[in-house]
């Protein structure tokens, strides 16, 4: 077990309103401020989606660039772009995005049901962006979102090698409605699955949140937090921003004897440059 905690923050993602979530990051300067603020409060790691100009999902190549160029500006955090877009992102569009030159990027490893969507990722598509990770030199991280996918992580591995740096880190992502539910046996099932030496974090949506949080501390893995995954702190009360989640975070990481990594030993942990 790790001595330390890698904490993700997604402070955006493709699926929340502004209007629903007034704290939601969606302008660069939203984003970068909150990057600022989620790695004083101890994240590592920051999951970018970017949003156009009406605060919509948007996968545009020049808004990726210089999202990416801002945040390395700004921060010393990891920066990973989503590759998983929205439902509605095309294949080609979300190959693109490794040309915005980011550290990292999510690699989801199979199709889910995703609420009353459907996330697509057939194996042409997941075996092709994983190739392409290696030779853009890009970190892949494994999203996980249900037992298949392992499957499927076990199948790229096999057929492609290990990724670019040279770690196998996955997320298990839980409690979408379609995937792994959010409880303590799935995500021990999960764990138990994944290829040896893997690391993992997890995060739960929305309610599940806090129940795999803390199973996940228990579990030795590392979390992913932020208001692409929820945006109810507690019960009747909505998050007011990305970085009390990673407070929050960070402090159950602390109370676990496992404080939260910084950025530059999330590099290291990954395999990045220094
Ligand atoms: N927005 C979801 C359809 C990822 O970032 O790679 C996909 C997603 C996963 O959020
Ligand atoms: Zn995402």
């Amino acid at each position: 077990m790790t001595t330390s905690t890698l904490i993700t923050v997604a402070p955006t993602g493709a699926e929340v309103d502004k209007a629903v979530a007034p704290g939601l990051p969606v302008t660069l300067d939203e984003l970068v401020a909150c990057a600022t603020s989620c790695e004083s409060a101890g994240a590592a790691v920051v999951h970018v989606h970017v949003r156009d100009a009406e605060a919509r999902p948007t996968l545009d190549l020049r808004r990726l660039k210089e999202t990416v160029a801002a945040l390395r500006a700004e921060t010393s955090l990891v920066v990973q772009l989503s590759t998983g877009g929205s439902v509605s992102d095309s294949y080609a569009d979300r190959l693109r995005v490794l040309e915005a030159g980011p550290d990292s990027c999510s690699l989801t490893c199979g199709t889910v049901n995703f609420g009353d969507d459907v996330f697509l990722n057939p194996w042409p598509f997941v075996s092709e962006l994983y190739q392409a990770t290696q030779r853009c030199g890009v970190v892949p991280e494994f999203e996980l979102f249900d037992l298949g996918h392992v499957a499927a992580l076990h199948r790229l591995l096999d057929l492609h090698g290990a990724p670019y740096g040279g770690r196998v880190h996955c997320d298990l992502v839980m409690g979408v409605p379609g995937g792994f539910p959010g409880d303590l046996a799935t995500l021990a099932t999960a764990v138990a699955a994944l290829p040896s030496g893997a690391t993992w974090s997890a995060t739960g949506i929305g309610r599940a949140t806090l129940p795999v949080l803390f199973a996940t501390l228990a579990a030795g893995g590392h979390l992913r937090v932020g208001m692409e995954d929820t945006v109810t702190y507690a019960k009747g009360r909505p998050v007011r921003d990305n970085a009390e989640l990673v407070e929050r975070a960070a402090h159950a990481a602390t109370l676990a004897q496992r404080p939260p990594m910084d950025a530059v030993a999330a590099r290291a942990f990954l395999g990045l440059p220094a």
